[in-house]
């Protein structure tokens, strides 16, 4: 189990969704990371950091960038952990026919499963992508499976990279296409999974990013009190981050406490 205390720094990030299509969110995030690591001893990423990953073979100056900042943060003694989204449940799965390097050793990172049990300060956490609390979602939930099945994984990582990549855009459409006949509530976490969930691993809190309802919730049944941190996603928006204070930020635990960090920081304390 991963224990955070004494005087540890920890800044967890989750959907940034990096990708060469958006370098404006590249930029915004990978300077934000840099700042907000400034003085941290760990960094968590809870899934989809990149838009989508088809192998460890990917490329772009995106992926490049990004690479290169968790890299810098890990040789400067800070711990980075990734965990696996949605998006880039192939980071770090190795490719048949790729003979570059796996994306931990590149960055230095960890990868962490999903979910990860964490002392942090003496509260029991767990950390998770979310999807997996979004029960509702028949559809996805099949699609989940199927995808973190190793031999389906490995059959798909032996097509070429360009094969892979449309398959990956091919998907992306399909999923905003089925999004849209979706009711909203299917794509949030279902209460009683969360609960059920909380109560299996024995925990009080839970980070997690993926439905991009960033949010900090208390739960209670019976004997059991839960907070639950939603992450928020990240999106450059340009000139319009006024309606949408809620996008892009950190959540940094320390001695100190929680605290939100950055834009979402202000839509918290006005609920
Ligand atoms: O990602 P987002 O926010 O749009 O929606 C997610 C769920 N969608 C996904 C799919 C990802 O967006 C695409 C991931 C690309 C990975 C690239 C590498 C592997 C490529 C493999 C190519 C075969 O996760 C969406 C949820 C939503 O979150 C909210 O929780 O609703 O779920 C879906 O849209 C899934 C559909 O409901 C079901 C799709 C069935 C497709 C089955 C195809 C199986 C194999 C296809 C072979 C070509
Ligand atoms: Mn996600």
């Amino acid at each position: 189990m991963i224990e955070i205390g004494g005087g540890d720094v920890a800044v967890f990030a989750s959907d940034i969704h990096l990708d060469d299509h958006d370098p404006g969110t590249a930029r915004w995030f990978l300077e934000a990371l840099a700042h907000a690591s400034s003085d941290a001893t760990h960094v968590f990423v809870l899934g989809d950091l990149f838009e989508y990953w088809v192998g460890d073979d990917q490329p772009g100056a995106t992926v490049e960038a990004a690479v290169g900042l968790l890299h810098a943060l890990s040789s400067g003694g800070v711990e980075v952990f990734v965990m696996r989204g949605n998006r880039d449940f192939l980071l770090n799965q190795g490719t048949p026919a790729h003979a570059g390097v796996a994306f931990t050793d590149r960055t230095g990172a960890l990868m962490l499963s999903d979910p990860t049990r964490a002392d942090l300060f003496g509260t029991p956490t767990l950390l998770l992508h979310g999807d997996s609390l979004c029960t509702a979602d028949a559809a996805y939930q099949e699609f989940r499976t199927l995808s973190r099945d190793r031999q389906w994984q490995e059959d798909f990582l032996r097509h070429s990279l360009a094969e892979r990549i449309e398959y990956a855009q091919a998907l992306r459409a399909q999923s905003e296409r089925s999004k849209a006949d979706k009711r909203p509530e299917w794509m949030d976490v279902v209460a009683e999974a969360v609960l059920e969930t909380a109560h299996t691993h024995g925990i009080a809190a839970m980070i997690h990013g993926h439905t991009h309802r960033p949010a900090r919730h208390h739960h209670h049944r019976a004997d059991r009190e839960l907070v639950r941190w939603v992450l928020p996603d990240w999106w450059a928006l340009e000139d319009r981050a006024d309606e949408h204070p809620q996008r892009g930020g950190f959540l940094r635990v320390s001695s100190a406490g929680w605290e939100a960090i950055g834009p979402w920081a202000v839509s918290l304390a006005t609920r």
